[in-house]
């Protein structure tokens, strides 16, 4: 059985800070409209908030990119207001998880502008520097925002290694005065009363030796590659030893390309590393890097039970539908037209939040926020966007019709789009104009509304996180997908001893006259979309109809 945790029993809400709430009218998100809105999320009954970085950087990657990892961005607030942040999560019996983005830093961090300005300063080694190749760069290595991973230093004709922006220079782990800085860092934060870090693309931190170009396939996967670095569980073991032993923290990290297989090495218990890890095969299931592609509920479900498995018998994970790097989930796993959007948006909530692990919430989820139109590429905002726009429609290598339509869907600028507090002007995000448009389903999607609605989104995610909160057995019971074949409707038992739930999603618009597996039948309704009740045992499932129900 499960050892019984806090960071267990949470659910965590994502804020991406600069889209969250504005506080001083310049258009951008900020801590000091993050505390004003802390009321909010208490009522929503998450315990923990995971912080977008918030250090000083110069926003080539909002806040991906970090400049001095013990100052706060200027413009998300200054140190008191971080310090008035954790204060008054701590008033209200909540904590902070701060995002931890220690792979590469900014171009403009004091170590990276040492290493650049010279091969015998003492800082060239916190990065990774080559010699070219011929005329070009050490090796084939591509970027994950597009282009060659390497970027060509003028002044001593080297190259330095970036997995992503040229202005995210990756920094050399191998140096053992790299790990100490980054301990250090690690130990502020923790001064200051943060109770974990998200780490940010750890699984990159350790590169591979000899830096042998890759395969054609490699090419087509890069995190696959990147994450097979031979030192990543050293690397690991060490932070543990020397920052994470004794102290009871929460720390995810972000295993975008680690395989359900090799999970348990970071997650065991008993290997000291992480305490849970982020998955990308739900979220990017139906695309292949940024293509759309098809995919089914069978999928899906097969989805589901392999990373139900992949933490092994000591280990713990993570339940998310979307972050600030990929689309809305309605509108991509549901059905956000006037009929399906409440239906669909409750029906991926059951699913978030009664499967088993740590569940994530993304600012706006919990009210159902969609995708916006883009028209053209002058319309997206996010540097991956153009960096897949110039490396296809660029240099012409496809049609720009053919990459708008993938990008549409799967931009990372679909979940950036200011929250929805209200009808007023700009969502009521901000008094000023806010530094990327507003989604124009404001009037209509919103915390305001939905507060006021018993049957909104909003009110069932708060049901749903109540009833978690309420059964061991809907945290720490085994999860069992009992229909695998089913096309549409996912099943799955939670249990607990003698406790046992049962949850079912409909994920389709049509009724469904489903017929549970095993002879089994409904004994009770705990919560249901449909505020259905119990017939005759047997659902005839709605639309989108989900709940969660005792078995006789
Ligand atoms: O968003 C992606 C591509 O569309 C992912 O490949 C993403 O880059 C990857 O999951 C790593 O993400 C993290 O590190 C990036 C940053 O841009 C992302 O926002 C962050 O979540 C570089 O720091
Ligand atoms: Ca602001």
């Amino acid at each position: 059985p499960q050892k019984e945790k806090w960071w267990k029993e949470a659910v965590v809400y994502q804020v991406y800070t600069r889209s969250f709430s504005d506080s001083n009218g310049d258009g951008i998100g900020d801590l000091p409209g993050l505390i004003d809105r802390l009321d909010y999320l208490k009522s929503l009954g998450v315990q923990v908030i995971w912080l977008a970085p918030h250090y000083d950087t110069p926003n080539v990657d909002n806040g991906y990119d970090i400049r001095n990892y013990r100052a706060i961005d200027p413009l998300q607030g200054t140190m008191e207001d971080f310090d008035r942040l954790v204060a008054g999560l701590h008033e209200r019996g909540m904590k902070l998880i701060v995002d931890l983005v220690i792979n590469h830093t900014s171009d403009q961090h004091e170590w990276f502008r040492q290493s650049r300005s010279g091969p015998d300063n003492p800082y060239r080694d916190f990065y990774i520097w080559r010699d070219g190749r011929d005329d070009g760069p050490p090796n084939n290595y591509l970027s994950i925002f597009g282009g060659s991973a390497w970027e060509k230093d003028e002044a001593s004709g080297q190259y330095y290694l970036h997995y992503f922006a040229k202005e995210q220079p990756d920094l050399n782990w191998e140096n053992p005065k790299v790990r100490q800085e980054v301990y250090d860092i690690m130990r502020f934060w923790l001064d200051k009363g943060v109770s974990g870090f998200r780490m940010d693309s750890i699984c990159f931190i350790s590169k591979l030796p000899g830096l042998r170009d890759l395969t054609l396939a490699e090419m087509e996967s890069l995190e696959h590659v990147y994450v097979t670095g031979p030192k990543i569980h050293d690397y690991l073991q060490d932070m543990h030893r020397e920052v994470l032993a004794g102290r009871d923290l929460l720390t995810v990290g972000e295993a975008f390309g680690v395989s359900f297989e090799n999970t348990p090495a970071f997650v065991s218990e008993a290997r000291n590393e992480l305490t849970m890890v982020f998955h990308f095969e739900i979220v990017r299931l139906g695309r292949h890097d940024w293509q759309v592609q098809d995919w089914t509920i069978k999928d899906l479900k097969a989805v589901l039970r392999g990373e139900d498995t992949s933490s092994g018998p000591d280990g713990w994970l993570t339940s998310f539908l979307e972050n600030h790097d990929n689309p809305r989930s309605v509108s991509w796993f549901g059905d956000p037209s006037p009929e399906g959007h409440g239906p669909s948006a409750k029906a991926l909530a059951t699913l978030l939040i009664m499967r088993r692990g740590t569940p994530y919430i993304y600012q706006g989820e919990e009210i159902g926020m969609t995708n916006i139109h883009f028209d053209g590429i002058e319309d997206f905002q996010d540097i991956n966007a153009k960096g897949i726009w110039n490396n296809t429609v660029g240099i012409g290598k496809m049609p720009a019709e053919e990459v708008l339509h993938s990008l549409r869907r799967i931009s990372r600028d679909n979940a950036r789009t200011p929250m929805q507090w209200d009808a007023s002007d700009h969502a009521g995000f901000t008094t000023g104009l806010p530094w990327f448009r507003v989604n124009p389903n404001y009037t209509d999607i919103n915390v305001a509304q939905q507060d006021a609605s018993p049957d909104s989104i909003l009110n069932y995610y708060r049901a749903l996180i109540q009833l978690r909160a309420s059964q061991k057995a809907l945290i720490y019971g085994d999860f069992e997908d009992i229909d695998p074949d089913h096309p549409s409707v996912i099943a799955f038992t939670r249990t607990l001893g003698s406790e046992q739930f049962l949850v079912l999603i409909n994920m389709c618009g049509e009724t469904e006259h489903y017929i549970l597996p095993h002879g089994l039948k409904i004994a009770e309704v705990l919560l249901d979309n449909m505020s259905a009740s119990v017939g005759n045992g047997l659902p005839d499932l709605k639309p989108w109809q989900a709940g969660i129900y005792r078995l006789a």
